[in-house]
């Protein structure tokens, strides 16, 4: 398998677009559609200061190598979660730690349970039979928002890839989740008190987001957060997997086409969260007087905890 570019030995072949690369030009082509996704989706430019949201997988850490090699002015926020089980959260924080020194790049690296006493493991134990994901996601939305903004930042990008947003994608429309289907976009305006969010990796694979980081010596955890086994998420993948192997271009063409006819229909590019008050606690966007996230930290007498 050789470059098709320069005939040097080739480091992946991506079918869905019958092209083989070598290292130098994987990379340069993976820079330069991550310039001309950001560019096309107006993301963000080299004014804007960028919050990337670091886990310590494949795809956070090589957005955040990349926006700072492609001069962008960049930070990323880690989240330790508290999430005990099989030491994911000890773990994941030690291959950001790892990043942070190797490659000089600012990480802020935010404990939630010793800075808010309680990690979602414990938040669990309310005994509300609230799913891990769902606790664990609207947390980290709430942090992700409120540690970029007391950072001076004014844009919150994440590291989605193309299978996280078509299987996203596709779990919406088998489920007709329509609010949920306006709000799936590349790009979401910023609004009340929630930076604009954006997603530049969007049209890469993870095989293409995790070659990126080998080639770029950036080590990262391997292992899946232990609450994501048996995610009707991971499901959808292996189905899209299997028609992608059968017809290779499947989940980029269900993906484009959906941002196509987003665009023709013009369905608005809406924000989940309508939030019209201001949190009586933390001064956060919120649909009540005091938000979720102040409500999980706390036991407040109204509440039934
Ligand atoms: S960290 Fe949190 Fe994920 Fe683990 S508990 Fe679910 S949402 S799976 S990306
Ligand atoms: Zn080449
Ligand atoms: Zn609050």
């Amino acid at each position: 398998m050789k470059c098709r570019i320069c005939k040097e030995k080739a480091v992946i072949n991506i079918k869905r677009h019958n092209l083989s690369l070598c290292e130098n030009h994987f990379i340069e082509r993976f820079e330069s559609e991550t310039k001309r996704v950001i560019k096309k989706y107006r993301m963000f430019t080299k004014n804007d200061k960028i919050a990337v949201a670091v886990s310590g997988g494949k795809d956070s850490l090589s957005l955040l190598y990349c926006l700072n090699k492609l001069e962008y002015n960049v930070i990323g926020i880690h989240i330790n979660l508290g999430i005990f089980k099989e030491d994911y959260s000890a773990n994941s924080e030690k291959y950001v730690i790892k990043f942070r020194e190797e490659f000089n790049i600012p990480v802020i690296i935010y404990n939630i349970k010793e800075n808010q006493g309680k990690g979602i493991e414990e938040l669990l134990k309310r005994g509300r039979g609230e799913k891990p994901c769902s606790v664990c996601g609207m947390v980290k939305r709430y942090l992700m928002n409120r540690l970029a903004i007391e950072n001076e930042c004014n844009v919150l990008a994440t590291a989605h890839n193309l299978d996280d947003e078509a299987s996203r994608l596709f779990g919406n429309i088998i489920y007709w989740q329509e609010e949920h289907i306006e709000h799936q976009s590349p790009s979401l305006p910023e609004e009340n008190g929630l930076l604009r969010k954006v997603k530049p990796f969007i049209f890469f694979t993870e095989k293409e987001t995790s070659l990126y980081a080998i080639l770029n010596g950036i080590s990262y955890i391997r292992e899946e957060c232990p609450y994501s086994i048996g995610a009707k998420t991971l499901k959808y993948k292996d189905i899209l997997n299997k028609l992608e192997l059968d017809s290779p271009g499947t989940k980029e063409r269900f993906l484009k086409g959906f941002y196509k006819f987003k665009e023709k229909v013009k369905i608005e590019n809406l924000r989940s969260f309508k939030g019209t008050k201001t949190c009586k606690k933390c001064g956060m966007p919120t649909t009540r007087d005091i938000c979720t996230f102040c409500i999980a930290f706390e036991n407040h007498p109204f509440i039934k905890n």
